[in-house]
């Protein structure tokens, strides 16, 4: 096949099965968009680079499989790099492919050049500055076996324009990149496994991305049912177990129910699984879980150690570790820690006041799991709402809830949730966002609307930063300084707003039966806070709700204790 470079990438992309690309052109990747094309690929315009990267995680994080993006250089470079940078944090399988200057004016300061190469070293897995059009056939392939094997995470392909124009004649094709095998778990350290796990009583699971990366949420649920142990997820590892499953605990950590922190203060034995002991979830770290052993395993040996030294730590696949664990262990109950978790579970429940009125934050949320139903997707930007949501939306299945969590990335919730929906059209997908975020990347609405993405916004207006006015009220002596603000809406989507109706529940429902996109605005009082709140850096046991408040027993500290 005679074609050239740009061709090239097309043809390689349809052969690992990419039908859809997001991205923005530009001088550089000019010759793409000429291949691009009269190909099979459908080009997502999005309005901004940034938005491109979302929308093709979104793709990503929705069905396991690597998304792919591209921008031009300089200018589409840097506006991809946090994007870039979020899939990096939450382990996302991303192909980005950026123009580049020609070869000959590389270093020259030519017009749009900026070294992306040197860019993403830091923020990617791997990355190329692709030197020939013949190149792209191992580094193409190549690029995706890397994004999607063992840790999943982002791959630069910068290629320069002439390198694009570059003609070349193919006669054999390479095999389209794929993950690698999931790496086996040693069987020694399966037999030791199952030997702590045999010898604790008050064990508990931790389940993170990596579960669902391994799409090992079934193996976790017959491992806690067999040996009834609790589970508890990181705000990633959210959606491995259904929300009602009886050994489910939710999430942990900084907005976590204060039951589920004070089991994890007592359990004798944590299994990490897929997990990287973040701030969030750890609270200070080394008081968490203070009276137990670790078990971890992950897939990336990096992380065995970072922040916990485990007792055991196990570098192998999720899935592979826990099918190994499952042959050696024997199951039992375990009545005197099932009865203590009930007891604690009973006694400290997460609180969820005004559950009742879809005008209050634990209201849309509830109401709106009611309408979507467990089909839905459901994605989040960053912020009060984002934990509102973890702490009550009652996820059923992996994949169903995308957020930004290492990142914290305010602005990914409407593209993610517009790649979310492209990629499973069959599926509503629902996006919670707050009024700061919406606006970081509110120009994708427009993007929303050309390709018809069946989504349904939910703004929860509270006019403020929200959880930058929470931190500045308990944190901060209540000094609130830039956290103020409000926000118009006009981009021509059917929207409506549950302040200027006698009957929101009806307003909402009617909203669920459009079909293209739509947005409903939910005014939230200012006032409104996610409790319970660890402070940052504090242990996990110190959670500040509206009682402690009351009772004078936290929430003074000052902000130089604050992280
Ligand atoms: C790009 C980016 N900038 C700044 C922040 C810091 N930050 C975290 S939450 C937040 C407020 C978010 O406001 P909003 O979207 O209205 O959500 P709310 O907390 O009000 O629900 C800010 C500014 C961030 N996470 N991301
Ligand atoms: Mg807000």
């Amino acid at each position: 096949m005679q074609t050239n470079g740009a061709g090239l990438i097309v043809r390689l992309l349809e052969r690992q099965g990419i039908t859809m690309i997001p991205g923005i052109p530009g001088g550089a990747s000019l010759p793409l968009y000429d291949a691009l094309h009269g190909s099979a690929l459908h080009h997502v315009l999005a309005r901004h680079e940034q938005g491109a990267g979302f929308i093709a995680q979104g793709m990503a994080r929705a069905t396991g499989t690597a998304a792919v993006c591209t921008g031009t250089s300089g200018p589409g470079a840097t506006n991809l790099v946090t994007a870039i940078a979020d899939a990096k944090l939450d382990s996302i399988p991303l192909v980005a492919i950026t123009g580049q200057v020609p070869r000959a004016m590389i270093g020259t300061d030519a017009f749009q050049e900026i070294d992306t190469y040197g860019l993403t070293i830091p923020i990617t897995k791997h990355n190329y500055l692709v030197s020939s059009a013949r190149e792209l056939l191992r580094v193409v392939p190549e690029a995706f076996r890397i994004a999607t094997s063992d840790r999943p995470g982002p791959v630069v392909i910068d290629v320069p324009k002439d390198v694009q124009l570059e003609a070349i004649t193919v006669d054999e094709w390479p095999e389209p990149g794929r993950a690698a095998p999931a790496a086996p778990c040693p069987a020694d350290d399966a037999r030791r496994a199952a030997a702590l796990l045999e010898a604790a009583r008050r064990p508990v699971l931790l389940v993170g991305a990596g579960v669902l990366a391994a799409g090992a949420s079934d193996l976790v649920r017959e491992l806690a049912e067999a040996g009834s142990i609790p589970i508890a997820a990181t705000l990633l590892g959210l959606g491995a177990m259904p929300a009602r499953h009886p050994l489910f605990l939710g999430m942990v950590g900084m907005h976590a129910a204060r039951a589920t922190n004070l089991i994890l203060e007592e359990c004798d034995l944590l299994v990490g699984l897929g997990v990287r002991f973040d701030d969030r979830a750890t609270g200070k770290a080394a008081e968490f879980c203070p009276r137990a052993r670790i078990i971890h395993v992950d897939v990336d040996a990096s992380e065995l150690g970072k922040i916990k030294t485990p007792t055991l730590g196990i570098h192998a696949d999720v899935g592979e570790a826990l099918r190994a664990f499952l042959a050696d262990v024997t199951p039992r109950r375990r009545p005197t820690w099932s009865a203590r978790v009930a007891a604690l579970r009973a006694a400290h429940p997460l609180a969820m006041p005004g559950a009742g009125d879809v005008r209050r934050p634990y209201g849309i949320v509830r109401a709106v799991a009611a309408l979507a139903g467990d089909d839905a997707i459901v994605t989040s930007d960053v912020g009060q709402h984002q934990m509102w949501v973890a702490q009550a939306f009652p996820f059923t299945r992996p994949r169903q809830w995308l957020t930004s969590g290492g990142l914290g990335t305010m602005g990914f919730g409407l593209p993610a949730a517009i790649g979310a929906a492209l990629a499973c059209r069959d599926r509503r997908v629902v996006c919670f966002t707050g009024d700061g975020s919406l606006l970081m990347n509110i120009q994708e609405l427009a993007t929303a609307v050309e390709e018809e993405a069946r989504i349904t916004v939910i703004l929860l207006d509270n006019a403020h930063l929200g959880l930058v006015r929470q931190q500045q009220e308990l944190f901060y002596g209540r000094r609130y300084h830039a956290s103020r603000l409000a926000i118009a809406r006009g981009f021509g989507m059917e929207a409506c707003d549950l302040e200027a109706t006698s009957d929101p529940h009806a307003a909402l429902a009617r909203a669920f039966a459009t079909d293209g996109p739509c947005l409903v605005r939910v005014p939230i009082a200012a006032a409104e806070n996610v409790y319970p709140m660890v402070r940052p850096g504090a242990p996990n046991r110190e959670m500040i709700d509206e009682a402690a408040l009351q009772a004078g027993e936290d929430g003074g500290c000052d902000a130089a204790q604050a992280m």
